[in-house]
């Protein structure tokens, strides 16, 4: 049977049929996309996850328990050193490399095209949040006499703009064959009735399946195998939006090494028990984020004997893997979240329609979810001025004016020591 055909009965079996008016589509070229795309989409998966969208979240009796991070600041000089050395060797082996996920909208930023390109009112003449995380990378080269391979995964939409403004910019001065770019995954998205869009290139609707598609990405493009051939042991994923992302911090490399496990995360402590963080915890015995909207009322209030929050380690998107560890994780399927966003869509008479109100069913995956494949994961719980100044929001909370605070505080703070120490 011809591919139009068998595109034609796919439709069909998914009660899709609003969708086969533009598989008349005039154009050739758009038709054949359209008709590659409907049989390579695996249909019955977004159907499936749109039958559980329906249904309320159930939060079946879970089981939530603290979990006891390390502190730098209580750490003793000989732990710091511990931690220090271990991790300073392998990064000087070679068998270090860090990846940053790049592939999400600037949606909340009001930014269009990647937000690498979001350009911070910093230094002489601002600088983008790509530029600031290469500085940050060759920093640690030029420390630890070495180029650490730097993997950066993309959308498909936004990729392209990705790769030619890395050329552009010449790479800001990384060489550019340790610099890895990979797309991650797309699912479709589909409305509150069960239909899935035509989109403006008239092909169906698809969004980048969350943060936690790198680890099926970094599979599909081969780039474990990569890893391994070139001796990579540990791998940081970090991500683009945080302007005081330390990628090359080798005391989580040691005090996970230390405490034998293969998953290390930077924290920093709550704000305050109704900040709206996820933070750390054991679900049913396993590592885990517990999100704030998530969390059991009088839970995110609860204190140890020292007063300290119980739930106080904020997730800030810093994590560690070990080579092996990412390739399990690989393997597993992560459980995909719903969000319900705006989408606009053809009409089957050709007309686009521009949403107002959020209208389609998003399906994203989370990196934190592949916690629960170890038992214990090394958490180092580190200064919010030193390490987290995330560029979330156009203003207020985490944007823009809030990260330029705190990186220039830093900078100029790091500045102070140095000149103290000449
Ligand atoms: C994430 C965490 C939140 C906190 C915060 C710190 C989740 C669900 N929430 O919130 O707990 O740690 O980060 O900054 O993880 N990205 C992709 N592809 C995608 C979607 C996102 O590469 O399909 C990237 C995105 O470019 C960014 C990072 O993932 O670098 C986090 O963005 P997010 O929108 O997934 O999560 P966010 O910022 O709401």
């Amino acid at each position: 049977m011809e591919k139009m055909e068998l595109a034609e009965q796919k439709l069909r079996k998914y009660h899709q049929e609003h969708i086969l008016p533009f598989l008349q589509n005039s154009n050739e070229q758009k038709k054949e996309e359209l008709i590659d795309q409907i049989l390579q989409m695996d249909i019955e998966e977004i159907m499936h996850l749109y039958e559980q969208a329906l249904q309320p979240i159930q939060y079946q009796n879970t089981t939530i328990e603290p979990v006891v991070s390390k502190n730098k600041e209580t750490l003793s000089v000989e732990e710091k050193k511990t931690y220090t050395k271990l991790g300073e060797e392998v990064i000087k082996r070679g068998e270090y490399a860090v990846a940053t996920m790049a592939g999400g909208q600037g949606t909340r930023l009001g930014c269009h095209g990647p937000k690498g390109k979001f350009k911070l009112d910093v230094g002489e003449n601002g600088k983008y949040l790509f530029e600031i995380l290469a500085e940050n990378l060759i920093l640690a080269n030029n420390k630890y006499e070495t180029v650490i391979p730097w993997y950066i995964m993309t959308s498909k939409e936004n990729n392209q703009e990705t790769v030619d403004f890395f050329m552009e910019q010449n790479y800001f001065g990384y060489p550019k064959e340790k610099i890895t770019f990979f797309t991650q995954g797309e699912l479709p998205l589909i409305s509150k009735e069960g239909k899935l869009f035509i989109g403006e290139d008239g092909k169906i609707k698809e969004a980048s399946d969350g943060n936690g598609g790198i680890f099926t990405s970094l599979k599909k493009h081969h780039l474990l195998e990569k890893m391994e051939k070139e001796g990579t042991k540990w791998i940081f994923i970090g991500g683009v939006d945080n302007v005081l992302l330390q990628m090359a911090d080798p005391m989580i490399i040691g005090l996970t090494i230390a405490q034998n496990n293969s998953i290390g995360a930077k924290s920093t402590k709550k704000a305050y028990p109704s900040e709206k963080v996820g933070v750390y915890c054991k679900k049913n015995g396993k590592p885990a984020i517990i999100e704030y909207t998530e969390f059991p009322g009088n839970m995110a209030e609860a204190v140890n004997d020292n007063g300290e929050l119980l739930f106080g380690d904020s997730n800030i998107m810093c994590n560690l893997f070990h080579i092996n560890c990412l390739k399990k994780i690989a393997e597993k399927k992560l459980p995909y979240h719903k969000a319900f966003k705006k989408a606009n869509y053809l009409e089957e008479n050709g007309n686009l329609v521009e949403v107002t109100e959020p209208n389609a069913f998003k399906f994203e995956s989370f990196m934190f979810d592949s916690f629960d494949l170890v038992d214990n994961i090394s958490i180092l719980c580190d200064k919010r001025e030193e390490n987290f100044a995330p560029v979330k929001n156009a203003e207020g909370k985490d944007s823009p004016e809030t990260a330029k605070k705190l990186y220039e505080a830093y900078w100029n703070k790091k500045c102070e020591c140095e000149q103290n120490r000449a």
